[in-house]
């Protein structure tokens, strides 16, 4: 499908131009207004709100399209509920269900084992075993750290978060011991909501780890408190110990292991291979999706500024989109199109993708894949929108291939002629 010649490349330089050329900051937004009705981004459908971006390309950037011609596979359809997929050392993926086990997939394709022996979870609403990373001494002491909605004794649920050795044979996890609560549990009508957890783990062996906030209006201001753990990235050791990064002055009761706050759902998390920072997305409100670089000790301002509105239709709070103190998302969209698992493309197989970030996207139902210039979002394109797929998670193989899984419990590979006569 994505064979097609390059119809329409743009870059945001001709919006910073066209804007650049008439003068005031408040110009400078409206330009970029009249460009995004333009509608020369992928996003045809109007926004459901008229908020303003804070600055040009902040959302809907120019559609790009992949000039290398590119294969679309559906390898397996058996895979049940994935939920997160990472590399093992050999180039095989581990890939976690919802249910409570996970799967060794090769390549190709191909189940080679299937895991058991998880701590009982809860595969309600958004909860179940969920996010899933290795450590990067696999190899010689196959440790992993996954996390997982867990039932509390009040009926109230949390995030756990846990580390395991796999079996030599592969078959089970062994030596589980939850290294980290998300706490507060919450009990009340979105207990199975927005558990965020996906998993990053740095060259020091420290563990990042998104953390939802939990969807009720009662519980989602929490994400503003420096003393929960909901809405945050927590920054932690592999024995659970909080990492010292971020300073709250003004907080004395405030949790050492927060590293940066004020997160909605945020179920993509990655390192920018370029810079070395975190990059997150975010599911917001109705039309509040986000993207945003993570930096230490930062408010990333959720549930006081947003560039969506509620499900219900009304203004988030006081309905507004900037504020001192918090931080701008690098982009948005508007309508929703639900980010979950994100990675960059750091491959030599597909140059043009180098640096690119990826994102699946679920009632989006497409691959966004969106081109990065110092730091800003110049480019945006849809892959596989026409499969009509909820895109959960993705990661890029060792052959330089790019994998997604989906909610319908599919493998897709996307590669050139090039990855595909490649043996791994
Ligand atoms: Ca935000």
């Amino acid at each position: 499908m994505q064979s097609s010649a390059i119809k329409l490349i743009l870059f945001s330089s001709v919006l910073y131009f066209s804007s650049c050329k008439n003068g005031s900051s408040n110009t400078h937004t409206d330009t970029m207004v009249a460009d995004t009705l333009q509608n020369n981004s992928p996003e045809k459908k109007p926004p459901t709100a008229d908020y303003k971006p804070f600055f040009p390309g902040q959302t809907r950037a120019p559609e790009v399209k992949t000039r290398t011609p590119l294969t679309v596979q559906v390898l397996d359809t058996t895979l049940g509920h994935p939920w997160g997929i990472t590399n093992l050392p050999d180039g095989r993926f581990l890939i976690s269900d919802k249910f409570g086990t996970m799967r060794i997939e090769t390549l190709e394709g191909k189940l080679d084992k299937k895991i058991t022996g998880f701590p009982k979870v809860i595969p309600k609403g958004q909860g179940g075993l969920l996010d899933v990373i290795a450590d990067p001494d696999y190899v010689h002491n196959r440790t992993i750290y996954f996390d997982y909605s867990e039932l509390q004794p009040d009926s109230s649920a949390l995030l756990a978060i846990a580390k395991g050795n796999i079996s030599k044979d592969e078959s089970t996890i062994t030596n589980v011991k939850v290294i980290y609560r998300a706490t507060p549990a919450f009990k009340g009508h979105g207990k199975y909501l927005q558990y965020g957890s996906r998993i990053l783990i740095d060259k020091n062996k420290t563990l990042f780890v998104s953390s939802g906030e939990r969807s009720d209006d009662e519980v989602r201001v929490q994400a503003q408190w420096t003393k929960s753990s909901l809405g945050k990235i927590i920054h932690i050791t592999t024995d659970g110990k909080p990492v010292h990064d971020a300073n709250f002055p003004d907080s004395a009761d405030a949790k050492p292991e927060i590293y940066a706050y004020g997160f909605r759902s945020p179920e993509g998390m990655d390192w920018n291979p370029q810079t070395g920072e975190i990059w997150e997305a975010e599911f917001g409100p109705r039309g509040g999706d986000e993207v945003n670089i993570i930096k230490p000790g930062k408010n990333y301002g959720w549930p006081v500024i947003t560039y969506g509105i509620e499900y219900r239709g009304v203004k988030v709070g006081d309905g507004i989109q900037q504020k001192q103190g918090m931080e701008q998302p690098v982009y948005y969209w508007n309508p929703s199109v639900s980010p979950s698992g994100i990675t960059f493309y750091n491959s030599d197989s597909i140059p043009e993708w180098k640096g690119n970030l990826f994102l699946g996207c679920l009632s989006g139902s497409h691959i966004d894949r969106l081109i990065i210039k110092d730091n800003k979002v110049i480019g945006e394109e849809w892959l596989l929108a026409d499969k009509g797929e909820r895109f959960r998670a993705l990661r890029v193989g060792h052959n330089g291939a790019l994998y997604a899984i989906t909610d319908g419990g599919k493998l897709y590979k996307i590669s050139t002629q090039h990855i595909i006569n490649k043996k791994p």
